[in-house]
Formats: structure tokens, sequence, C-alpha cells
């Protein structure tokens, strides 16, 4: 996703984070926005995480940062308080495939930015290989638009 928006905003602006699994735990943490405030970042777009994150994108906006979710896991009764969410698994979401990985739904937020700021496909399209890899790794099934994706994800 960073190479992706580099296309469309300067590297300085532009930073990514890696949540070290066994020192922070799973999903967005407060280290990534401590990270982010500290740095002067004003927007998050979490990936394949976020939905059952309210507290610290709570905790964010108290900071000045603004969250984009993009998440495929199922939501709970209170969603967080973000700009956007990405994740077909909301009770009113009308895209209609609901299985997308973490990363497809990513995938699906870099395509939608290449088509409104008319950036060629080839910009997104040379990550299928890696979609192909994160439709694998994040075990969801092998139907519909997965499979797809992974088909020229294969390819590439
Ligand atoms: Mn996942």
């Amino acid at each position: 996703m960073y190479q992706f928006l580099s296309k469309i905003y300067a590297t300085q602006f532009l930073d990514y984070y890696i949540p070290h699994r066994y020192r922070e735990g799973y999903g967005v943490s407060k280290m990534g926005i401590d990270f982010a405030a500290e740095n002067n970042f004003t927007l998050i777009i979490s990936l394949d995480c976020g939905i059952k994150s309210a507290d610290l994108i709570g905790y964010a906006k108290t900071l000045g940062i603004d969250f984009i979710v993009c998440d495929h896991h199922l939501p709970d009764e209170i969603l967080p308080d973000a700009v956007a969410i990405l994740n077909a698994k909301q009770k009113d979401c009308n895209y209609p495939y609901k299985e997308l990985c973490g990363c497809g739904v990513g995938f699906k937020l870099a395509t939608a930015l290449a088509n409104h700021f008319n950036i060629d496909e080839e910009h997104y399209l040379c990550y299928l290989d890696l979609v192909a890899t994160a439709i694998a790794a994040d075990i969801v099934p092998m139907t519909g638009e997965n499979r797809i994706l992974a088909y020229y994800g294969l390819q590439k």
C-alpha cells in the first residue's frame, strides 16, 4: 500500500508501521498510533485489523489522527469512529462478496484510488502476487473474487 500510495502522495507524507506481533499484540497498536502522532501523521489506514479497535481509534482521534479501516473480521455492535470503514461483513454493507481477506480489502482501496486519480492499472495489478499470497495466508475461502484474484496473482 505504501508503494502504491507513493504514486499519489509525496513520500515525505507517507510511512508505514507494522506492529510487532509479540511485543504489541495483534492489530492496531497504541505504539503505532503514538509513532504516527510523534511524526505528525493525520491519517492511518489499517489493514486486516481495526474493526474491533474502537477504543484505540478513539484515542487516535484525540491526537488528531483519522482512521480508514480495511478489515474483514466480524464487526462488533460498536463500530470504530473511523472516517471510512471498508469491511463487507458490516450488517448494512451491500458489497456482494463477503470473503475478501484483509489484503484483498486494501487492494480494493488501491483500485478505487487508482480509478479516482487516473492511475494506470499496472500500478496496482503489479501487486496481485502479494494479494494471492495473502489470500492463502489469511485462510479465506477460494471462491468468487478470491479465486479470481488468486488465479491472476499466481500467473504473476
Ligand atoms: Mn485477516
